[in-house]
């Protein structure tokens, strides 16, 4: 019912009569009231005004499963929550009763992660928190390519919908002005040749205005890049999409067109940049991203060296990006 009510009210521009509502529907206009009511409760902003009815505020619009399918109407099952402590968390834990790719995302997320046990920050309503739930045939050690083709899937989002020139970070970062605008974190379940599932967690700084003091030098959101609001919806809608094509890609197994995708969005091949792992640091000229996703870094000496994604962090020599 709110859902049909919601259908009346985007597709008018001025007031909506509850009488109009009430006749459509087949419905009281006292039942037309409580889910207005309801509405309400959700955040939309409704406008209610005697004799004249109903008017819906198409701005700072809530998150929910309706006002992603406005934007997208493929295949993939769609959850929202209101809170949870991480997107990645909750999807880890109804995994394995599900048949279908399917997309966690948060309102509030209250223990957003990163890498290594680091801290995603994800202020409330401001970002989009979201987990992707993939169930492929493959074997684990390819899964490497999941996070590679989500941070082609956001760049493609953020160029299509705010016309941004995300660049990629290797392996999870997406940078914009050199700082980090969303974070990538994939985790799987596996056994020795056969993967359980895949969870793609993507966290993207959509409205915030500043950052706490701690990230500050390094994060950006999409409102300070572009000064506009963007829809949290809109922005799923369009990620769903670009994950759902790429998502194909791989189980073509068509790796190659990935690789190449993710090499025209990155800021990592050819630079010169510092490796962190563990307590070791190198330093070198990035040569190539391999097939399997792995850094291949060229030391001052001459000498090659590899690194998976999930063991170091780099840094340009410069700074942070
Ligand atoms: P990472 O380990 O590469 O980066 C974490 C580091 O990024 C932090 O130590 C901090 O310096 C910086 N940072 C923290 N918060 C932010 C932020 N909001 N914007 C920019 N920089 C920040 C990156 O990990 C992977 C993050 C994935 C987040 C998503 S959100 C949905 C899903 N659920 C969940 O718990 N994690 C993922």
């Amino acid at each position: 019912m709110n859902s049909k009510i919601l259908d009346i009210l985007y597709a008018s521009s001025d007031y909506v009569s509850g009488e109009t509502i009430s006749e459509s529907l087949g419905v009281s206009r006292t039942a037309v009231w409580k889910h207005i009511n309801m509405l309400k409760k959700e955040r939309y902003q409704i406008l209610s005004v005697s004799n004249k009815g109903y008017k819906l505020i198409k701005e700072n619009l809530p998150l929910n499963e309706y006002e992603v399918k406005r934007y997208y109407d493929g295949n993939m099952n769609l959850i929202y929550m209101n809170e949870v402590e991480s997107t990645n968390t909750t999807a880890k834990s109804i995994a394995s009763e599900l048949t279908k790719t399917t997309l966690v995302m948060a309102g509030i997320q209250n223990k957003g992660r990163g890498r290594l046990g680091k801290e995603f920050s994800s202020d409330n309503d401001k970002g989009i928190w979201t987990s992707f739930i993939f169930k492929p045939e493959m074997e684990p050690a390819k899964a490497t390519i999941f996070t590679l083709a989500a941070s082609v899937a956001v760049c493609k989002t953020l160029k299509e919908k705010c016309h941004i020139d995300a660049k990629i970070k290797w392996p999870n970062d997406i940078i914009v002005n050199n700082k980090k605008i969303c974070g990538i974190l994939t985790e799987m379940s596996s056994e020795m040749d056969k993967v359980n599932y895949i969870v793609v967690g993507i966290g993207i700084n959509l409205l915030q205005t500043e950052f706490e003091s701690t990230i500050k030098e390094v994060a950006t959101s999409v409102f300070l890049a572009t000064k506009q609001k963007y829809e949290r919806g809109l922005l799923i809608g369009s990620l769903c999409y670009n994950m759902d094509e790429i998502y194909s890609d791989i189980q073509n197994n068509e790796l190659s067109k990935i690789i190449d995708e993710w090499k025209h969005f990155s800021m990592t091949i050819g630079r010169e940049v510092r490796v962190i792992k563990a307590h070791e640091e190198f330093y070198g000229i990035v040569k190539d991203i391999d097939d399997a996703g792995r850094l291949i870094l060229e030391e001052k000496s001459g000498k090659i060296e590899v690194f998976n994604a999930g063991e170091v962090s780099i840094r340009g020599i410069m700074g942070y990006a």
